[in-house]
């Protein structure tokens, strides 16, 4: 029987997938095990009576399982890799925090109007530790293939790869090799190809925050 997952619809299109990363990484964990599951598309402005029943704090990702729905992905996708150990995404725990500060510092980064107060220079710092990484250790971070902390990594760079070429015409410097690779390894696999939002919903879900 297919699992059911409520997501974040687009901002900017009820009926379209939306773009939040943690409902990414969730629609990824299912597509990598080869899950099978219906997705109920949330308007997060507009949110249904039955969502915010089962899920009176109201944020996506949810899933439903064993009659209940839970949320938060990461404890959502701990589930899916206990229940559903096949293929295994187990992320070593001393690798799990790798590239962790990289969305909090591209946040930062692309919502500043300022060129010099140095959120550019903290986010090129979490960038080159994560270069440095995967040159000793990759191509994914726990080595040839991939896990959990890719998962959760790859929409996060796909916000920071669009919102940032975007709104401030910004790529990734081509110094760091190993973190290029990385990210053209995880946008071309399947299931990211079949989770991911259009840019233009990413870009749309970004407008407010960076021009409020
Ligand atoms: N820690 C949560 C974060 C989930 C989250 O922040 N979801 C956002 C969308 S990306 C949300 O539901 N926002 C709507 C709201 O807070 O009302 C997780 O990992 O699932």
């Amino acid at each position: 029987m297919a699992l059911e997952v409520a997501v974040k619809a687009a901002v900017d299109a009820p009926n379209v997938l939306g773009d939040c990363p943690f409902s990414q990484k969730v629609l990824l964990t299912l597509e990598e095990k080869k899950i099978s599951y219906i997705t109920h598309l949330i308007d997060i402005s507009n949110k249904p009576q039955w969502f915010l029943k089962v899920n009176p704090e109201g944020k996506v990702p949810v899933l439903k399982y064993d009659d209940k729905w839970v949320p938060d992905s990461d404890v959502i996708v701990k589930i899916l890799e206990e229940k559903y150990p096949d293929p295994s995404l187990f992320t070593p725990p001393q690798l799990a925090s790798v590239g962790s500060n990289i969305f909090g510092t591209f946040v930062s980064f692309v919502k500043s109007k300022d060129p010099n107060d140095g959120t550019e220079q903290a986010l090129l710092v979490e960038l080159k530790a994560l270069d440095d990484h995967l040159k000793a250790h990759g191509p994914y971070v726990a080595g040839e293939k991939v896990t959990v902390v890719d998962l959760g990594l790859a929409p996060k760079f796909y916000h920071l790869v669009t919102a940032l070429g975007h709104f401030k015409n910004w790529t990734i410097p081509e110094s760091l090799a190993h973190v290029h690779n990385y990210v053209k390894l995880l946008f071309s696999r399947e299931s990211f190809e079949k989770t991911k939002s259009a840019k233009e919903h990413v870009i749309a879900g970004w407008e407010h925050k960076v021009n409020p």
